[in-house]
């Protein structure tokens, strides 16, 4: 048929994903309303070409159906659109309301991970949630890296002195829990890591592995070790240790910077090689081989991620991973562990170090860290009455039915609140309970600036991303819904709120005083579409730390402490029944994009990998049904019988199991699989941070 439709002009549009942490720069061809392609940026300095399939699937997002264009409310299981203001106008009289009665923390607000990639959300939302009064505040980062914060506040003085894995200049390269070729990485901004990874073999580098599954990343490592879950605290006691086998620490280049340097390595020395390796499933003979190989390597860095924070000792586990880099000199050194010098400053003057270890949350008595309560802890929070009880919440880009501890019983506990909003762009596990829903445009509509994410990148770099679609009339950016609902609320409540300027001014402001501001402006990067590139990772750490003496501290007192808790779980623990894991794969991004047929087609992704052994043991036969239950719950899944993963180990990934009733999910919910969640344990936390550990959690398999 003829197209008798006006010829609209084709236009391309540079602009970085921010669907992960990747931020790969993408070339995007628009046509009027229609995305006619989206590709890899080859001029991105940064990212060179390189992107993931989630990248195509843009365009089934922005052109989802599913995807809310106007707010919506629900009436019983109905919903029907509403306009803003009337939208805006309920949610805050609601909240003031409720508090008014039970007081200001019978709100709860949950922050999802889409928050911490879009700049209007980092740099707009922390005043909204500052005037909603509430004490009761959740974010995925305690399903996620909470860890890494506690240590870099402890050690560092900062939650953000992250050090960063210089993987462009290293020679050997440990890994644990970590599997960068599915996720392309993780605190550690790496678009294209498969070549970066690539070109540390090449130039006669290693990289070793750790993981209880040979992934992806393992199958390219130059070694992979299998481990079993939850042990890595173990193995890394006994690697400090023969490190230390083979010399005094090389510690020459720190001055008089380190603090507690003796009490950390005496309460380590303490657990010797041969005793606190017997649980890992890995040798002595092998730790010593790593330890020697650090120790002689020209530079080397140990990283841990998700396999060794969402764990039952996350913490102490990111605290060794410093210890080691510390020992074997490669912190804040070239080819080591390096904080970034952002454009946009994350850590100095005017940033929040972020508190820790000074209050404990009403129920429970867990840690609350920046103000913010354990997500393991939302449930008891909105069931447990008294003074502080949850009775109404807001959720902001985020699915913690699906993506937090006990997800079933958090979808019980939602559905028994008095109110509910949600700041989302569909009807989910999580926002289906909600009663209004306010939708933001379509991130292809906003502008960008990864405040974030350019800060935890293996080099420093830059990047204005450019919206690709004029913003429809009558929708809103996701900054202009919180200036909005905080001016409502601030009204209805009788508190004070000051509307925030555009994130785009935000983010001018503070490149003028930010540490590149001699290199990088908004004006020039704006003239540089593709990103600008501000060179390698350099030492700077010894001269930014922000603990009050100055000094790193080593022995932070309760890392020391839970030292204990290693002895009194962890050795001594033999192999027996079974521990699940998580897996991530290329075309998943936690719970939210299955929406997505370009995503979803091709083979089942959802299945339990089990070894042959177990489910011989067991008469489970590859693709067979099987229970899989944990204290918590049952799911049925589908096996997968592999010897990717080692026996007494069971891998799932996080994010299926969307075919609830009440959602709005079409293609999402034709996906066939489980909700990891709904066995995790909310019980079963890394103690001592509060950090939830659907890693390593004890279950049981049976045919059925
Ligand atoms: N078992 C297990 N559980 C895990 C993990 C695991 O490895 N295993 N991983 C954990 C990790 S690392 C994380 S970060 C968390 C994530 O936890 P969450 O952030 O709670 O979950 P997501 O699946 O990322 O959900 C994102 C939500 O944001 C919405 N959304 C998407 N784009 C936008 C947008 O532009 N604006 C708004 N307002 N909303 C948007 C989606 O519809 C969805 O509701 O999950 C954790 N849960
Ligand atoms: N495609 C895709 N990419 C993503 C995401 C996604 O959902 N899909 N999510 C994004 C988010 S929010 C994050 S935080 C990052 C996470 O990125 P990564 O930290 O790379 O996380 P995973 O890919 O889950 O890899 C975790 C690894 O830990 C292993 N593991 C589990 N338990 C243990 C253990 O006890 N010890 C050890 N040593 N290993 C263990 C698992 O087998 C797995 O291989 O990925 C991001 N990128
Ligand atoms: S790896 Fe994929 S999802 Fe991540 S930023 Fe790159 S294109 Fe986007
Ligand atoms: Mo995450």
């Amino acid at each position: 048929m003829p197209d008798d439709r006006p010829e609209t002009e084709a236009k391309t549009t540079y602009r970085a994903c921010h669907l992960c942490e990747a931020i790969c720069g993408l070339e995007i061809r628009t046509r009027g309303e229609e995305i006619v392609s989206v590709k890899g940026d080859k001029d991105d300095p940064f990212s060179r070409g390189h992107v993931c399939p989630k990248a195509v699937a843009l365009i089934d997002i922005h052109h989802d159906p599913d995807r809310l264009r106007t707010p919506m409310r629900r009436q019983g299981s109905e919903w029907e659109p509403m306009a803003w203001d009337e939208a805006i106008d309920l949610v805050a009289h609601r909240f003031a309301a409720i508090q008014k009665t039970h007081g200001p923390n019978a709100l709860g607000i949950y922050l999802g991970n889409p928050n911490a990639h879009h700049v209007g959300s980092i740099l707009n939302a922390p005043a909204m949630i500052r005037a909603l009064q509430t004490r009761n505040r959740f974010s995925a980062t305690s399903v996620d890296q909470l860890p890494h914060h506690v240590v870099a506040r402890e050690m560092f003085g900062h939650m953000f002195m992250l050090p960063i894995p210089d993987i462009d200049q290293t020679a050997y390269w440990l890994m644990l829990g970590a599997n960068p070729l599915a996720s392309n990485g993780s605190l550690m901004t790496v678009p294209d890591v498969a070549k970066r990874l690539k070109a540390i073999r090449d130039r006669g580098g290693k990289v070793v592995v750790i993981d209880p599954v040979r992934t992806d990343t393992a199958e390219v490592a130059t070694r992979h070790h299998f481990i079993r879950p939850g042990t890595d605290a173990a193995f890394l006691l006994a690697l400090v240790n023969a490190v230390l086998e083979l010399g005094p620490p090389r510690v020459e280049r720190y001055g008089d910077k380190l603090g507690g340097l003796e009490a950390a390595l005496a309460a380590i020395r303490a657990f010797g090689v041969e005793e606190a390796v017997a649980c890992t499933g890995i040798s002595a003979t092998e730790v010593r081989t790593i330890a020697r190989e650090l120790r002689d390597a020209s530079s080397a860095v140990v990283y841990g991620r998700m396999g060794v924070s969402t764990q039952p000792f996350g913490t102490v586990c990111q605290w060794l991973i410093q210890v080691l880099n510390i020992v074997t000199g490669n912190l804040d050194a070239v080819g080591g562990a390096m904080p970034t010098l952002p454009a946009v400053a994350m850590t100095g003057p005017g940033t929040r170090p972020g508190n820790w270890g000074k209050s404990k949350s009403r129920v429970g008595g867990r840690p609350i860290f920046g103000g913010e309560l354990p997500a393991a802890a939302m449930s008891e929070e909105i069931e447990t009455p008294g003074e502080g009880q949850i009775r109404a919440m807001l959720t902001m880009a985020g699915n913690p039915v699906s993506s937090t501890p006990n997800g079933r019983r958090l979808d019980r506990a939602f559905a028994g609140l008095e109110f509910m909003a949600s700041i989302d762009i569909y009807i989910n596990e999580t926002t289906r309970h909600a009663h209004v829903i306010l939708p933001p445009a379509s991130m292809l509509a906003h502008e960008n600036y990864d405040v974030v994410f350019n800060a935890f990148a293996v080099r420093n770099v830059a990047r204005y991303n450019a919206p690709v679609f004029a913003k429809p009339a009558d929708a809103k950016f996701d900054w202009e819904i919180y200036n909005a609902l905080g001016a409502a609320y601030a009204k209805a409540a009788g508190v004070e709120y000051k509307a925030m300027p555009p994130p785009s001014v935000l983010v001018g402001m503070a490149l003028k005083q930010g540490p590149q501001k001699d290199k990088v402006s908004m004006e020039s990067l704006k003239d540089a579409p593709h990103g600008v590139d501000l060179g390698a990772l350099a030492p700077s750490l010894m001269q930014r730390l922000e603990t009050p003496d100055g000094k790193i501290a080593c022995a932070p007192e309760a890392f020391v402490a839970d030292l204990q808790r290693v002895n009194a779980e962890l050795l001594g623990d033999k192999p027996g029944g079974l521990k699940l894991v998580g897996r991530r794969h290329l075309r998943s991004n936690n719970s939210w994009m299955h929406n997505s047929h370009r995503l979803t087609k091709g083979p089942r992704r959802d299945q339990l990998w089990i070894h042959p052994d177990d489910a011989a043991a067991r008469g489970i036969e590859d693709g067979g049904q099987v229970a899989l239950a944990s204290r918590v719950g049952e799911v049925r899944v589908t096996a997968k019988v592999t010897d990717r993963v080692m026996p007494d180990t069971v891998c799932l990934p996080h994010g299926f199991g969307q075919a609830t009733p009440g959602t709005r999910l079409a293609n999402a919910s034709l996906v066939l699989g489980a909700s990891y969640n709904d066995v995790s344990d909310e019980e079963g936390v890394d103690a001592l941070s509060g950090n939830a550990a659907p890693n390593a959690l004890p279950v049981t398999a049976r045919k059925g």
